[in-house]
């Protein structure tokens, strides 16, 4: 209450500059760390990543309060900037990105409550205004800072007046050049078009993903050396999917590891009747299915109508036969790291698949072959990638990202069979 009056007392002046700081310095927080999560190697530190995005969504509703604060002083400060058409510009510039932010941010941090195709919108709105956004708020950083306003005033006075108003090209070529503040401002502008530029226009015509576009993927391209090449099925050779719709985002917890049919196997293991190792040609040997299904990430993107094909993995746990006393299903990552749990229950869901290919091709190294683990109705952290191990085991067994503070319940909103003991 204190706090209140005091801030109230406080000159317009002044709590506009008080909350103009406020929001750069978050600003400027929110975007080292978004960074950082949308930074892929930065998947490697595991917990530290987690409390990262923690500390993002409390800063963004911390950004709200500023937001908030600032709201009942807008009409009286746009009414002092009139005049100012470039200083009106950047605060309509500067309130579309953080409302932009703000609403997706929200979107995205409520996940669980709203279906994928709304984080899908929302990681694509927060994406997109992060693209623009930081990079303004850099040159905008830049071209008003303190020091560059006491260099014009120098140049100014040292002239004995301001550079006139440039008329012709020449002119303003020269205008450019020679207003020292506007030469950095204009080497700024430049300097971040030609970094992000590039990055940014790939992003958006490139559907707005960050990862691999199976389109363009030649197998046998990558680091993964296994022959022979199994041979698609026939509702796989022309995807009966009609083709994955979205690009998958690569992620790992450790460097992509890469796999030789020479030394490569696959085993199931632990309170089964018949413990079972594959070696390339024999797992290759197993009947497979071929399935349509989506491709859910918590991080807010998806990857729609990717046509699988490989085993179901209630058939390769009726190989291996089930003891009583099995109650969990463990999956081992060949990356040596990556782990996951489904009770038996989950794993016997029919769309639970160990799979080979994606879209009629061996699945890249990328995204987690020669083999990988989908479960299309959870969050795709249960989807092991390099899946090389599976043990039955009586005690539960807490994955990586759940250790690390990820939701054991990973059922996507609506997806969820209606069935007791899920
Ligand atoms: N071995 C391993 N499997 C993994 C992961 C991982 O880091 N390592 N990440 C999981 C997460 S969080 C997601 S969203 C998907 C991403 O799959 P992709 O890299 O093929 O897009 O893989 C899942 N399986
Ligand atoms: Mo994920």
């Amino acid at each position: 209450m204190k706090l209140w009056s005091t801030w109230k007392k406080k000159p317009f002046g002044k709590r506009l500059a008080a909350l103009h700081a406020w929001n750069a310095w978050l600003v400027l927080v929110l975007a080292v760390s978004g960074m950082l999560l949308f930074f892929q190697p930065f998947r490697e530190l595991g917990r530290i990543r987690v409390l990262t995005k923690e500390a993002h969504i409390w800063l963004g509703l911390l950004s709200v309060v500023v937001l908030l604060l600032y709201l009942p002083s807008l009409i009286r400060h746009i009414r002092q900037l009139k005049g100012k058409p470039e200083q009106q510009w950047n605060l309509g510039v500067v309130l579309v990105l953080l409302v932009g932010w703000i609403v997706s941010g929200i979107v995205l941090w409520q996940f669980r409550r709203l279906p994928p195709v709304w984080s899908n919108g929302a990681l694509l709105v927060h994406d997109l205004f992060t693209w623009v956004g930081v990079p303004y708020a850099i040159y905008h950083s830049v071209s008003r800072s303190r020091w560059l306003k006491v260099k014009q005033r120098k140049t100014a006075s040292a002239d004995g007046e301001p550079m006139p108003a440039a008329p012709s090209l020449a002119g303003s070529v020269r205008h450019v050049l020679y207003t020292r503040r506007s030469f950095i401002r204009w080497s700024v502008a430049g300097v971040l078009v030609l970094l992000v530029g590039p990055k940014f226009a790939r992003w958006l015509f490139g559907g707005g993903g960050a990862g691999v576009d199976l389109a363009d993927y030649i197998p046998g391209s990558d680091g993964n050396h296994m022959v022979p090449e199994p041979v698609p099925h026939p509702d796989s050779v022309v995807p009966i999917g009609g083709g994955s719709k979205g690009e998958f985002r690569i992620y790992s917890v450790t460097p992509i590891p890469a796999f030789s049919s020479d030394n490569w196997a696959f085993t199931i293991g632990g309170l089964v009747n018949h413990p079972q190792k594959w070696n390339w040609k024999q797992f290759t040997d197993i009947e497979r299915k071929v399935q349509v299904s989506d491709f859910h990430c918590v991080t807010g993107w998806s990857v729609y109508h990717n046509t699988w094909e490989g085993i179901p993995l209630s058939k390769l746990l009726e190989m291996a036969g089930i003891q009583p006393k099995a109650r969990f299903v463990k999956f081992y990552s060949g990356d040596g790291v990556y782990t996951d749990t489904l009770t038996l229950a989950q794993a016997a869901v029919a769309d639970v698949m160990v799979a080979v290919m994606l879209d009629g091709k061996p699945i890249p190294q990328d995204l987690g072959g020669p083999v990988r683990l989908i479960v299309p109705k959870m969050y795709a952290y249960k989807s092991v990638k390099w899946l090389q191990g599976i043990e039955l085991i009586a005690d539960e067994h807490i994955g990586y990202w759940e250790v690390r503070g990820y939701d054991i319940d990973a059922w996507v909103l609506g997806l969820k069979p209606k069935q007791a003991n899920l």
